[in-house]
This record gives C-alpha cells, structure tokens and sequence, in this order.
C-alpha cells in the first residue's frame, strides 16, 4: 500500500470526465489501496481516483469518527438515481485546494447505484454528510470541483491564489 501525491488546483487534470472502470482487476484492487492509504494519511473524509491522477470512476469514503473502528466504503461507477429536492448546506473541504473551506448547498439526500470491488451492484440511499461526501466525490470524477458551486467571485480569487502558489513552487523548484 503506497501513499500517493494528491495533485492540487490549478492542475488541469482535476477537470478531466473519469472513465468507468471495466474489469476489477490485480491493478484496480492496488490503486485502492492506495486511495484509502492516500485518504487515511491526509487525513480525509473521501477521496475520488483522478485526485491521485488516475481518470478512473472510483471512490473511497470513510465517514467514522477518530474514535469509532473503520467504515471504509468503496463506490465504483457510481450514477445518481435520484436527488431530493430539498437541500442542505454543508461547509465543504478538499484535499486538492487544501485550507479552504466554504459553504455549499445541494440535494439533501440521493440514491446512487454503484459496484463494489467484486463487481456487486448495490444501491444506497445517502443522506447528511454522507450524501453530501458521495456528491463531493461524484463531482471529482466528472471534472467538477465543490468551488464551482460558489460564488464566481470567491472562486476566482481561490484559483487566483492557488495558481500564484503553483508558479511560486516552480521558480523555487528550477
Ligand atoms: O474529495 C476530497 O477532496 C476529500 C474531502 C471530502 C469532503 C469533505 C467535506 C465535505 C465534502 C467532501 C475531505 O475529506 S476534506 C477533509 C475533511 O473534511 C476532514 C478531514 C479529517 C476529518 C474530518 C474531515
Ligand atoms: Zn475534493
């Protein structure tokens, strides 16, 4: 099990439309693995496969709490049935725009179908910040990050700062 570089905004790679995953093989079994290892050390709630660079329709999830035993949760090829019209406001983080949080307003609960890593097909009806997480993530994998769901202003000022840093890193770097 390796821990991974999460790849941070502006990096172009956070907007590409993931792949769905064919065969639950030796390599996939790996790079999740490698995502709840990745998640677990950030420390994160949830993780999507492109935010170690692989455009893959995979996600990891761990919502227990610091001192309750682990509740890892794999969601492969996950497609939202359906989403309440009722919402829900939840101050939101991401391992790719580290330190930054904001609010943001979606469905309060949805139904998403979904693999398990033996190739299952499950159903889950999510709600609170299980719900929530699950959409965060769902985005990931088509392109869209928690910040296209706030204001333009606020948004461009985080990508602003966040390019200046990624330049900054590289002067440093050269
Ligand atoms: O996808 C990601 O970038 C992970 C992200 C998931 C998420 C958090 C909050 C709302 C929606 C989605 C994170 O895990 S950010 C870190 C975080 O929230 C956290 C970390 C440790 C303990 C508890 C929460
Ligand atoms: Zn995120």
């Amino acid at each position: 099990m390796s821990v991974r570089e999460i790849i941070i905004l502006p990096d172009k790679r956070l907007r590409l439309v993931s792949k769905p995953v064919g065969k639950l093989d030796a390599e996939t079994r790996k790079l999740v693995d490698d995502m709840f290892a990745t998640m677990y050390a950030a420390p994160g709630i949830g993780l999507a496969a492109i935010q170690v660079g692989e455009p893959k329709r995979i996600i990891t999830l761990d919502l227990a709490k610091k001192d309750q035993a682990k509740e890892p949760r794999v969601i492969i090829n996950p497609e939202v049935l359906w989403s309440s019209d009722e919402k829900a406001k939840y101050e939101e983080g991401c391992l790719s725009i580290p330190e930054y949080y904001e609010e943001v307003e979606r469905p309060e609960r949805v139904k998403v179908k979904y693999l398990d890593l033996d190739g299952k097909e499950h159903e889950v009806e999510a709600k609170g910040l299980f719900a929530t997480c699950l959409q965060h993530e769902i985005d990931h994998i088509s392109g869209v990050l928690f910040i296209d769901h706030i204001s333009r202003l606020k948004r461009d000022r985080v990508i602003k700062k966040f390019t200046k840093a990624a330049k900054t890193a590289k002067k440093v770097e050269a």
